[in-house]
């Protein structure tokens, strides 16, 4: 069973290639269909950076794509080459918010000679790789787009730019790793997405695929293969309970993931123990070694809602950590009026039912650290400061006995699974909570390092089904 979908018939290219020789790994070759002049033939002269030796831009870009077909190469197995498409055309972009690439596989297969799966459909190249020969011969196996607006058209992530160079270490903040981008978006295409409809729940063309037959819903304590459509569309918003039940991930995750932020409060406290904290990309990171230790205050700005801390308040003497609510005002506004305060660090509490508020934002001269709770967490707390007169120690720290981005009580991976959904980027993508940041979380962050190390994603597609070269 063959479905094309995504590529329409104009991307049909005819190639003449022929299968590698049995070696480790897989040949990764890039199609370039970009126009004249355009894209990756972007005539531009530019001087070489970060091991990047194009003397154009649309030859470095090409470059860029090669280093990350050749990393990729070098992990995977398959005995067919795998044939990237691959363009830059403007995708949806605004001054500081922007699509950065898409992905996809340009071709699924299902009950194919040797699928490890019955009834499931698998990705071009995967199937390929499985069966050991071309099931779609002149066909590329992924299509992948990167945006061609960043660093031409200034109503498009102001600013930015993308970075060519092949070490991340080097690359200005003002940049984005193209290597890193280039390298998430072939995960996608290897298979690092899952294809049902986010409107209906329903799978795509009537059956699962080998992806999302390792989604596990901790709630209901079942996979997606085992969910109703409309069980499935629920669980696709199940923030912090949707995870990866594969074992290749789950093996790999312990050494890979970093400590957990926590919150650790006494044996009284309602909130007795360690538990999960969200951290900001803003301000100090949590440590391990030196916890951040107050008394916990209500913060009260005089203005209602007055626990919102958008305007300046004082803490009561010996009370060090704020407690905030969400909403109102930038979480940064709300962490500089803790500081000024006094404050040793900051609690956020969310202002929706599910999961943790994402403390994204930056700001100059955040010296404290925040983090931030769910809903229930946060009226746990404040009941306690009634009960306790004010009394609730807590410790902000790095808690070595709990992995971050993992689910604590099955030991799996989280999966991206914000509410409301964001079709082509939830479920799709390991969650945020992962630290060190990995390369599948739904941003590309700047501390990526894909020539180093590939971190859980290759894992991820052995449990669809890929072999790992040795
Ligand atoms: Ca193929
Ligand atoms: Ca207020
Ligand atoms: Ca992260
Ligand atoms: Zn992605």
């Amino acid at each position: 069973m063959h479905s094309r979908y995504l590529v329409t018939s104009t991307l049909l290219i005819s190639l003449s290639l022929m299968a590698a020789n049995v070696r480790a790994g897989a040949e990764i070759v890039v199609v370039n269909f970009d126009p004249p002049g355009l894209g990756f033939n972007d005539p531009t002269p530019v001087a070489p950076v970060g091991g990047n030796a194009g003397t154009t831009l649309g030859e470095q870009r090409l470059n860029v794509f090669g280093r990350a077909a050749e990393i990729w190469g070098a992990t995977i197995e398959s005995p067919v080459p795998i044939i990237v498409g691959a363009l830059f055309s403007p995708l949806d972009c605004a001054e500081t918010t922007g699509v950065l690439g898409a992905a996809g596989p340009t071709s699924v297969f299902a009950d194919f000679p040797g699928a490890p799966l019955a009834n499931t459909w698998h990705v071009s190249a995967l199937a390929d790789s499985l069966v050991g020969e071309d099931l779609a011969p002149g066909e590329i196996d992924l299509i992948a787009f990167f945006n061609g607006d960043i660093g031409v058209n200034p109503g498009c992530l102001t600013g930015l730019d993308w970075y060519n160079g092949f070490d991340h270490e080097n690359n200005p903040d003002s940049e984005l790793d193209l290597l890193a981008v280039v390298s998430h978006e072939i995960a996608h295409g290897l298979g690092f997405l899952e294809l049902t409809d986010s409107d209906t729940g329903e799978f795509f063309l009537g059956l699962p695929d080998a992806y999302l037959a390792n989604i596990f819903d901790t709630s209901l304590g079942r996979f997606w293969t085992e969910l109703s459509d409309a069980e499935r569309l629920v669980s696709q918003v199940n923030t912090g309970n949707l995870v990866w039940g594969g074992d290749s991930v789950t093996l790999a995750a312990p050494s890979t993931l970093g400590a957990r932020p926590s919150a650790q409060f006494s044996g009284r406290a309602t909130l007795r123990g360690s538990i999960e904290v969200a951290e900001a990309s803003f301000g100090p990171a949590l440590s391990s070694a030196r916890p951040i230790v107050g008394r916990i205050a209500l913060a009260d700005d005089g203005v209602a809602p007055s626990s919102d801390g958008c305007e300046p308040f004082d803490l009561r003497p010996n009370q060090k950590i704020a407690l905030i609510d969400r909403g109102g005002c930038a979480f940064t506004q709300k962490t500089l009026n803790a500081q000024a305060a006094g404050a040793r660090g900051v609690i956020i509490v969310n202002n929706l039912p599910q999961g943790r508020p994402p403390l994204g934002g930056a700001a100059a001269g955040i010296e404290i650290p925040t983090v931030g709770v769910t809903l229930e967490e946060g009226n746990a707390m404040k009941a306690d400061l009634a009960r306790f007169k004010g009394a609730l120690v807590t410790r902000l720290r790095l808690d070595r006995s709990f992995s971050s981005g993992v689910d604590a009580n099955s030991g799996l991976v989280r999966l991206f699974a914000p509410d409301p959904v964001q079709p082509g980027s939830s479920t799709s993508h390991f969650d945020t909570s992962a630290s060190p940041n990995l390369l599948m979380e739904p941003s590309i962050n700047d501390d990526l390092a894909p020539s180093i190390s590939l971190d859980l994603s290759p894992a991820l597609l052995e449990d669809t089904g890929w072999q790992l070269a040795q």
